[in-house]
């Protein structure tokens, strides 16, 4: 909650410092939109920070528009059951089946867009290292036969999923990793699995830049993924 305040002092311009004044610029637009318990999370970075590979602009709408109108959906639904608002977004995922039936499909959608874009800023850097790093590198030269194989198998599954949705490196219930995919914004955290990392094959993620060449947009994709804070994601999964 301290971030969350300290977030929306800044957008209202009462706190401005240094690098996190460039963070605070985006909530200036829709600040106001956001009346419920969950928050848009700032981008971690400039809206033109993966350039080359994602282009500002995509960024831009991305976060501002894509993400916000989740986020402001999702307290739409959720300001209707006071007695919700202290869950999370990941526990509400997590038990779809005991939400009341008139939101329980806006909260899979909006919800899981919501969690899903959050992750998705997050494991992506311009400082990318390009390889796995830590223990979710081990792993994955383990599961998948080394990480070439792996990047072919999650690029082939990004590509042959029909319309919107997502592909992932999953922890599934068994505890191993696993490739799969979801359509819309269906989170793996709705089948009891845990999502290592994700990526978004919307075409509001890359037709701007790569129109309708997704498979492109996935091989570009792996010069920013973000491996130390997968490798987070990998740990707490396997100890969580
Ligand atoms: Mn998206």
């Amino acid at each position: 909650m301290l971030s969350n305040r300290r977030q929306f002092l800044y957008s209202l311009g009462v706190l401005t410092t240094g690098t996190l004044l460039a963070n605070s610029l985006p909530l200036l637009a829709f600040a106001q939109e956001e009346d419920g318990p969950f928050q848009l999370p700032p981008l971690p970075y400039d809206y033109d920070a993966l350039e080359p590979y994602i282009d500002a602009e995509t960024m831009k709408f991305h976060h501002d528009k894509h993400h916000a109108a989740y986020t402001k959906n999702l307290n739409a639904a959720i300001n209707k059951y006071p007695e919700l608002k202290n869950q999370d977004a990941e526990s509400l995922l997590r038990n779809l089946d005991q939400l009341p039936a008139d939101i329980r499909v806006t909260v899979q959608n909006n919800g899981g867009g919501y969690v899903n874009h959050q992750m998705f800023w997050e494991i992506m850097t311009p400082n990318s290292s390009k390889i796995p790093q830590g223990s979710i590198a081990t792993a994955i030269e383990q599961q998948f036969n080394g990480f070439e194989n792996f990047q072919t198998e999650f690029n082939q599954t990004g590509l042959s999923k029909f319309g919107s949705g997502w592909v992932w490196l999953v922890l599934n219930s068994n505890k191993q990793l696993q490739i799969i995919s979801t359509s819309n914004q269906d989170s793996p955290l709705m089948m009891g699995m845990y999502p290592i990392m994700g990526n978004d094959v919307w075409e509001h993620a890359y037709y701007l830049k790569y129109r309708n060449n997704r498979g492109e947009y996935l091989s570009q994709w792996w010069n920013v993924v973000n491996w130390e804070e997968v490798n987070n994601r990998f740990e707490k999964a396997i100890t969580g």
